[in-house]
């Protein structure tokens, strides 16, 4: 392993420059095939960057630590975006929460150490909303972070999360590493999980509707109280405010990204409900849990760099249910 990080630390020393990405630069997509990693490597790819490298998982598994200081020594990506991740619904964070913590602290780390080594000249980390204390006042500033208690149902992946956050930081003070934290709100889009058991709200929403359309159903579950309120913002606008931050944005500090309005679970199903075309009834199951009352974002920084989100929830929502009528078997 030593002629290895000797290779890797040697590279440093030549290649510390700061630029703006070209499009023949070497950009690491970790995660391509996720909801994220997938819609920000189509947006690269759209806007003319031409060395995109990416891996399957079974192509590079990044919780092993050598194999990911071999691809990076091998490959040397000058940008890295670190979209890979163990994510899921509330569900799936409450009952597996040692995966989502061990997954995701060994990944970030992984490739932040070695992007670091390869001398990358920035990588973009993605957290998430629910980094936040569970009764942050509402909308949440990203100075709200660490200022109270965690949701429990998520706390092992907010806390990994919260790990990325800090090692970021921690690289840049020590180092000089040109690594950013974007802290996206919820997220939904082409090539989600819709798996009714590990998803997030809104693909499971348009899986439940349509499936009970078809089936004539007269009723569709929706877990807890439906009181709850959520932003979202499509997949693709995120990966735009992904690229945007990788170009424009140096700083230290998190920042949110998201589109600054919520809705209720409740009005939530009643679009998707609308949407899809099921003219059921909708009823709540209270022994699901409701999670965070609330979780919108304060995009006033984003806002200030000159970038907005430009999809609306019912184009969105149509968009991505489109996507799973042509995906979903
Ligand atoms: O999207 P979701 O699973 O995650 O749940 P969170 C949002 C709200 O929707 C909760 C309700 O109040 C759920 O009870 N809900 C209603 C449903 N019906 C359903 C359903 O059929 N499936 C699901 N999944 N929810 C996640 C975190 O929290 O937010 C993750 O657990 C991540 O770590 C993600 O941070 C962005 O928004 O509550």
């Amino acid at each position: 392993m030593s002629w290895q990080f000797f290779l890797l630390d040697l590279t440093i020393i030549f290649r510390r420059e700061t630029f703006q990405m070209n499009k023949d630069s070497v950009i690491y997509v970790a995660g391509h095939r996720g909801l994220v990693g997938g819609a920000i490597y189509r947006h690269l790819q759209k806007t003319g960057f031409t060395n995109l490298v990416t891996r399957t998982h079974s192509e590079l598994d990044l919780t092993n630590q050598a194999a990911v200081y071999s691809f990076f020594s091998q490959i040397k990506p000058e940008y890295v975006f670190l979209a890979a991740a163990k994510v899921g619904g509330i569900h799936a964070n409450d009952t597996c929460s040692g995966q989502f913590i061990r997954d995701n602290l060994l990944i970030q780390t992984n490739i932040i150490d070695a992007a670091y080594r390869s001398a990358a000249k920035k990588l973009l980390f993605l957290g998430s909303s629910c980094i936040y204390p569970k009764l942050s006042p509402q909308p949440i500033k990203e100075e709200y972070l660490l200022t109270g208690i965690l949701e429990p149902t998520n706390e092992a992946y907010a806390i990994a999360k919260i790990a990325g956050i800090k090692m970021l930081e921690s690289y840049r003070k020590q180092y000089g590493f040109n690594g950013i934290s974007l802290m996206p709100t919820n997220l939904y889009g082409p090539g989600d999980n819709f798996d009714l058991q590990t998803s997030h709200v809104l693909p499971a929403l348009i899986r439940k509707f349509h499936e009970a359309k078809l089936a004539g159903r007269p009723e569709v579950v929706v877990w807890g109280s439906g009181k709850p309120r959520r932003e979202f913002l499509f997949s693709d606008d995120l990966a735009d405010a992904a690229v945007f931050l990788m170009c424009n944005y140096a700083e230290s500090g998190i920042i949110n990204v998201g589109v600054g309005i919520d809705l209720s679970i409740a009005e939530l199903a009643e679009i998707v409900g609308n949407v899809v075309g099921y003219q059921g009834k909708i009823i709540y199951d209270s022994t699901k849990p409701d999670g965070t009352p609330r979780k919108l974002l304060d995009i006033s920084r984003l806002e200030s760099l000159g970038w907005r989100a430009r999809t609306s929830l019912p184009e969105g929502i149509a968009r991505a249910y489109h996507w799973y009528l042509e995906n979903k078997n």
